[in-house]
């Protein structure tokens, strides 16, 4: 079983404009919609649409609760949220400008969790998780969840024994790292935070794999590099026309722990992570792919052995 903690869940708010985002002026939008945000739950909807069962575990305000349940249901994502009462689940807005690709993303920093809160969902994970299951942990950390919280999650993980991923960063992605987790996925300039002065990227990179058993460093549309053991590629996806990049990495890793756990190689998640992705960001919204697109995209992304 794969279980997901989104640890600051957010209901993505996607604000469409009818032009160019310009300053001093009153930017019109041609319409609103509401799409589920949260890197955990992201990466819990590429798991289900590939058909791997996994369960959506984290903290759920309890004012707007419906509200993400709504989505949650929507998405087809099995969830057993903890709910902190009496607050809201907070919103992330994505702008998107027209006829322009990609958007602008902009979060909240979400409600504050209680000592309570955080033992109800250490107690949820210890009661459910086991030594064959997969955790991911991913996202930003709520108000109240200090790096110590995380330190301990990590732990409790360590001492059940499962495979912990996590998408992290800053100084989250720092504990993880310390703490020797099995997968790692920094972006370009969460890596740099990592990384050794005038060490190379990939040289960084080899020297995480030695205690980190997946490392993948997202280059946005230039692709990731990669290591895992004594193998190293650059990926580079095929081209499409973006409309939407908001959760095209949770996509990815989505897609690559479920092609783990299908016992599939390092190469061939890789791949079809990749091509996920890359199907993900022809759609406006912070989720959607379509699995047959990114059979055939997966044709095309080009893979150097380094
Ligand atoms: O990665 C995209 C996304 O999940 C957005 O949908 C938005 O919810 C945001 O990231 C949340 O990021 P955070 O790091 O604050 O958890």
């Amino acid at each position: 079983m794969i279980y997901t903690i989104t640890l600051n869940p957010t209901i993505d708010r996607l604000l469409y404009l009818d032009g160019k985002l310009t300053k001093e002026k009153n930017n019109r939008l041609e319409s609103v919609t509401y799409d589920l945000g949260g890197k955990g739950h992201h990466g819990s909807y590429a798991m289900s649409k590939l058909g791997v069962e996994n369960q959506a575990l984290g903290f759920c305000g309890t004012t707007n609760k419906r509200k993400l349940e709504k989505i949650l249901e929507e998405k087809g994502i099995n969830h057993d949220l903890v709910e902190v009462y009496g607050k809201p689940t907070r919103e992330s807005y994505v702008i998107l400008e027209k006829d322009i690709s990609g958007s602008t993303l902009i979060t909240e920093k979400g409600s504050a969790v209680s000592s309570y809160d955080k033992s109800l969902l250490f107690d949820k994970i210890e009661e459910k998780v086991g030594a064959k299951d997969t955790v991911l942990i991913a996202g930003s950390m709520p108000p109240g969840f200090e790096l110590e919280d995380l330190e301990k999650l990590i732990n409790l993980l360590k001492k059940i024994g499962c495979f912990i991923a996590c998408d992290l960063s800053g100084d989250a992605l720092k504990t993880a790292v310390k703490a020797n987790v099995d997968f790692i996925k920094p972006n370009r300039f969460e890596i740099l935070e990592i990384t050794e002065q005038g060490k190379s990227l990939l040289d960084t990179v080899k020297e995480l794999t030695k205690t980190i058993d997946y490392v993948v460093v997202s280059q946005g549309g230039a692709g990731s590099l990669c290591g895992h053991k004594d193998e190293f590629y650059q990926i580079t996806p095929p081209v499409v026309v973006v409309k939407n990049d908001t959760g095209a990495g949770d996509c990815f890793v989505g897609a690559f722990i479920a092609s783990l756990t299908q016992q599939k190689t390092f190469v061939e998640a890789l791949t079809i992570a990749t091509a996920c992705s890359a199907s993900k960001v022809q759609h406006d919204d912070s989720t959607t792919f379509s699995v047959k697109d990114a059979q055939n995209l997966q044709k095309k992304v080009i893979l150097k052995k380094l």
